[in-house]
Order: C-alpha cells, then sequence, then structure tokens
C-alpha cells in the first residue's frame, strides 16, 4: 500500500498553489468533504440509524425520508460552523438559511442536494449528494434569495458523492473533473480518478421510459432512432439504463459516456421538467461540461439560464457531446417547423445526420 497518494487536502493544497482557489474556498471544500463522510456514515447504517426520524412532505411536495432530513441537519451544522459562508440553500429548505450572527461571515454560498436518488433508499441503491458553490455579495448588503439566483456558468466549484460499494467524491473547480474515493478505514478521500473525460460518441442512453407519452416529438424520434438499432437511421446497435439516481447516471456517463434525459414533458403542466435547476442541472452542468461534455434543455444551454426561484424545475439532456448536439438539432428542426422523416407515416429510413 502507498501511503503517498493524493487526499482530497494535498489536491486543494496543490490547487492553491496554482492560485486556481483561495483558501477559504479550500477550507469550505473540506467542510463539504466532512459533512459527506457523516452523511455516507449516516447512509450506510440505514433503518438502524433511521427510526426515531420525523419526516414531513418538502418543499418539492415530495414524501422525504429520514435520511433526507439527517442528511440535511448534517451539511447545515457542519458547514455553517467553517466560517466560509453566508449563507445555504438546499433542495429540502423552503427558504434560505442565514449563517447566524455568532458564526464568522465568510464569502460564499452554498447549494445542495443533501441526499439525490433517496427514493432509491429503501432498495439499498446508490443515492448521494449533490452541491454547488458561488461567490455571495460583497459588502454589507444582507443576503437575500436573489443573491442565490445567479446562472450555472457562475459557478466556483461543484460536486457530488456516490454513497454506493465504495464512497466517491466528484469534484470540479474549473480545473477538470476529478475523482476521489473514501478509504473507510482510514477516514480519507483520495484521489483515484484524475482529469475524468466524457468520450464524444456514445451507444447508451438513459430515460424514464415511462413517460414516452408524454414527452415532446423530438425526444421521442430520438428515442425510437435509438431503439431501432442497426436496422434504424442511427445504424448501431444502443444500450438502455435508468437508475433513477441522477448522481449515478452522471457517475457512469463520466466513467464510459451516454447521454441521460429527463426531458420537457406534458405530465404535469405545471413543471417544465422533473429535475430541479439549483440543486441538480447547474452542479452537474458545470461537472460534464469540465470533464468535455454537454448539458442542455434541447433548446439552450443549462449553464447560461438565469433561474427565476430557488425550487425552479428545468428539462435535462446530458452527457457524450455528439448526442447532445444531436438533440438539439431535432429540437431545432421540431421548433422551426422543418419536416422530417419522423414526421412522415413513412418514417423508418434515414436521419439527417447519416450521410449515406
Ligand atoms: P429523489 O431524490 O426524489 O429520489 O429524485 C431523484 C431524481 O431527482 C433524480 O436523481 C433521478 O434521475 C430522478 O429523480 C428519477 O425520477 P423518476 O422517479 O421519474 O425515475
Amino acid at each position: 500500500m502507498s501511503y503517498h497518494r493524493v487526499t482530497l487536502s494535498k489536491f486543494l493544497l496543490e490547487r492553491r498553489k496554482e492560485g486556481a482557489i483561495d483558501p477559504e474556498l479550500a477550507s469550505l471544500i473540506n467542510d463539504i468533504e466532512s459533512a459527506c463522510k457523516y452523511v455516507a456514515a449516516a447512509v450506510s447504517r440505514g433503518r438502524l440509524n433511521t427510526m426515531e426520524v420525523n419526516v414531513s412532505v418538502n418543499v418539492q411536495g415530495e414524501e422525504q425520508k429520514p435520511l433526507d432530513v439527517i442528511a440535511n441537519d448534517i451539511f447545515l451544522k457542519i458547514c455553517e460552523e467553517g466560517d466560509q459562508l453566508q449563507g445555504m440553500v438546499s433542495e429540502e429548505m423552503e427558504q434560505p438559511y442565514i449563517i447566524p450572527p455568532e458564526h464568522k461571515k465568510g464569502k460564499y454560498l452554498l447549494i445542495f442536494d443533501p441526499l439525490d436518488g433517496s427514493s432509491n433508499l429503501d432498495l439499498n441503491l446508490t443515492v448521494g449528494s449533490i452541491f454547488s458553490i458561488l461567490k455571495g455579495p460583497v459588502g454589507n448588503e444582507p443576503l437575500k434569495e436573489h443573491h442565490f439566483l445567479r446562472p450555472g456558468r457562475e459557478q466556483v466549484a461543484a460536486g457530488f458523492t456516490l454513497y454506493g460499494p465504495t464512497v466517491m467524491l466528484i469534484l470540479t473547480v474549473g480545473n477538470g473533473v476529478h475523482g476521489f474515493t473514501l478509504d473507510r478505514e482510514v477516514g480519507i478521500f483520495t484521489l483515484t480518478h484524475p482529469n475524468m473525460r466524457i468520450v464524444e460518441s456514445t451507444k447508451e442512453f438513459a430515460i424514464n421510459a415511462s413517460n414516452e407519452r408524454f414527452w415532446e416529438p423530438p425526444v421521442k424520434r430520438y428515442v425510437e432512432e435509438c431503439i431501432k438499432g442497426k436496422t434504424g437511421p442511427r445504424g448501431k446497435d444502443f444500450n438502455m439504463r435508468w437508475i433513477a439516481s441522477m448522481v449515478a447516471e452522471v457517475y457512469r456517463i463520466l466513467i464510459r459516456g451516454g447521454l441521460f434525459m429527463y426531458p420537457r414533458d406534458t405530465k404535469d403542466l405545471s413543471k417544465p421538467g422533473r429535475l430541479r435547476l439549483l440543486y441538480e442541472a447547474n452542479p452537474m452542468g458545470f461537472i460534464v461540461e469540465q470533464a468535455g461534455g454537454m448539458i442542455s434543455t434541447g433548446r439552450e444551454c443549462i449553464l447560461d439560464i438565469v433561474p427565476q426561484s430557488l425550487h425552479q424545475r428545468i428539462p435535462v439532456i446530458l452527457g457524450s457531446k455528439e448526442e447532445v448536439e444531436r438533440l438539439n438539432q431535432y429540437h431545432y428542426d421540431y421548433d422551426s417547423g422543418k419536416p422530417t422523416e419522423f414526421d412522415s407515416p413513412l418514417f423508418s429510413t434515414r436521419s439527417l445526420f447519416r450521410n449515406d
């Protein structure tokens, strides 16, 4: 065993020396790391931990799991004590949490989903935490909700963890994407996956196909073409996956490429998508772009969108560049009224992207 591996703390120190991050940001990421270790421990204890926790319905109208509440409290307690924050917002809280006056006021804002994929907890499948860091207002301006409503492009760091067979932390501070694995016995995250890159071409896609009847035509067209495989316009067979846990889906795409979609649909017209812009789409978008992939609603790049509210939902298409570009093109064709072979009853042969 080597004792000279790059730990997360050492990695952050190196980034500080390069001037890529400041000491306050490094310290905040270390606090998030600690919170994630506690959440990992709570998740691994499962029901042993969660007998006495009161749960309710969260601001999204979803039933909270006891571990959602535990993980949210862990993040709040550990990160407020680190003195690097002005405030936090979480998928589990209706309003921003302003750091109380007994703590030193820092310069950053933390946005987090304490336990993504928590509907998988009863099944003992992989879940994770997602986080995004922004700069807060300068001077004496009091922190308000609108300070969190910044485009994803302004994130200074983002990451997520996987509480799976191994505990992993995936991080970007704007210089690529790096994966760390927790050595549970010594409690240290070690760099195991430096410079993760998403391959540009793929034969794998992920979508909740039970929503097919609610999809828009460009998404129906894309999926139908993939399913036709070698005998269809794509001329190759595709594989399909759906874990219902975004952290696990994005990790798979970082490892072997692929496309993940939770597109706009007509299931509930009050919600233009299932996923949350601040807690899921923006941090994952920053990571995916830093790894050479793309993120889009199908019509625009998610990282350029100015959020309208803390719990805004958004359609998400992310992953290998060629496939996201293809979906953007299908949306463009549809919106501009360009007839495609898909619109024709004779649809079955070639797509726009095939040269033969
Ligand atoms: P939960 O955290 O409520 O389990 O939601 C997870 C999630 O936001 C995302 O991680 C999944 O990709 C998506 O929802 C799964 O949605 P379906 O339940 O429609 O499959």
